[in-house]
Formats: C-alpha cells, structure tokens, sequence
C-alpha cells in the first residue's frame, strides 16, 4: 500500500511505563520502537500520543481500596480494568522510551489527565463522549487517513483504530509495530471489533511511500 500526503502515522504511547521494567510493562513493549522508526519515513505526518494521568486516577486500583490491579469495577460511564498506578504526569514512567527518536512529529497528544475518566483512545476517553481534540486537528489539517502503531495493541491502539472508524477515517493497523497486553481474552475481542468496523491489519513491509 502506498502512504499519502494526507496521511498520518499514530504512534501510541511508547511510553516507559509499558515497556519492560516498567509499572505497566507491555510483554516486549520497547520492540515496536525498531519497526516504528522504519515504516516513519514513509509519512509526512507523525502524531505521537502520551498516556498522562493524575496521582489518584479512577483508573488506578490503588484508588479503589479493596480492588487490586487487572479486576473491573462499574464506573459511570461503564466497566473500567483497574491498573497498576502508571504514567502519572511528571514522572519518568510517564517520559518516551529514550529509543524513541520521532523528531519529526507534529503533534504529541497527552489523554488520560481527566481524575475521573480513562482515555485509552486517542480519539475519545472512556465515556467515548468526550473528545482530545484529535479529530478536529485532523480535520483542519485535511488528514484523513490513520495507520496506527505502538502500545497497547488491545488497549491504546485498538480503541484508536475503531473509533477512527466510527469518525469515517480509514485505519490501518500495523500488527508488526504494536505489542499486546492480552488481558482475559482482549486480543481476540478487539480483533473482532477490527473485523466488523473495517479495521485494517497490515504490517510495515506492506507499505511503501
Ligand atoms: C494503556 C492501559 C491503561 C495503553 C493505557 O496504552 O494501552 N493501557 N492505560
Ligand atoms: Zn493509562
């Protein structure tokens, strides 16, 4: 497949904190990195995303007295996984992987700073109302096409991927530049999500500029 001008590589939270050592360790996280710095040579746009949470984020199990990291409770907006306290703004667990060497990116989106509310997409939070702001960028900028990589595969990146498509953007998965968390079935049931939406799974040898 041939990358476009109005084309945008996502690069989904390629953060410390995923990747191995880190609170939120990703199982060989800071591999996507390689593959990532290959296929970005093919985009003129580069966003890149920061997972950034509040000390005492909802999302974090160590706000829940009782709960414990990786059960679910009911939250407002629905069922929310409790995590590990990770990326918390500020902090080294919260920088890029110092790997990451994306100087050209024209945009680093941070999501997640709202206490009360997750935001795995890049798109929207977990209420899946309200929205980072993304789209409207991309929108004034005339991009209109996303390939997505980075962590979490299941996580991240997939709600980024289908709520692409819900705006109507085309989005493309590049499986070779993401890892997966694969918590309870996820990576099965994001993968039918990516079938019935028009999610694209691909991998950077299929692309070329
Ligand atoms: C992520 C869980 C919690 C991710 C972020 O980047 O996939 N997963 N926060
Ligand atoms: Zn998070």
């Amino acid at each position: 497949m041939k990358i476009t001008p109005t084309d945008v590589l996502l690069v989904i939270d390629v953060q410390n904190d995923f990747c191995p050592g880190g609170a939120l360790a990703v199982a060989d996280g800071d591999a996507v990195i390689n593959p990532i710095h290959r296929v970005a040579q093919h985009f003129q746009h580069i966003i890149l995303t920061q997972d950034w949470h509040t000390l005492d984020h909802n999302s974090f199990a160590s706000d829940h007295p009782g709960k414990k990291p990786f059960e679910q409770i009911k939250l407002a907006y629905g069922l929310q996984t409790l995590w590990p306290d990770h990326c918390v703004q500020g902090t080294p667990g919260a920088d890029f992987h110092p790997a990451l060497h994306l100087t050209r990116a024209e945009l680093i989106l941070r999501k997640g700073f709202r206490r009360t509310i997750d935001s795995y997409s890049a798109f929207f939070e977990n209420d899946r109302t309200t929205a980072t702001g993304l789209a409207g960028y991309m929108r004034e900028r005339g991009l209109n096409r996303v390939f997505l990589t980075g962590l979490a595969y299941d996580y991240c990146v997939g709600y980024s991927a289908l709520d692409a498509r819900r705006l109507s953007l085309p989005a493309i998965v590049l499986r070779d530049a993401c890892r997966a968390i694969n918590l309870n079935g996820s990576v099965v049931e994001i993968e039918q999500e990516f079938k019935a939406t028009g999610v694209e799974l691909m991998n950077i040898a299929d692309l070329s500029s």
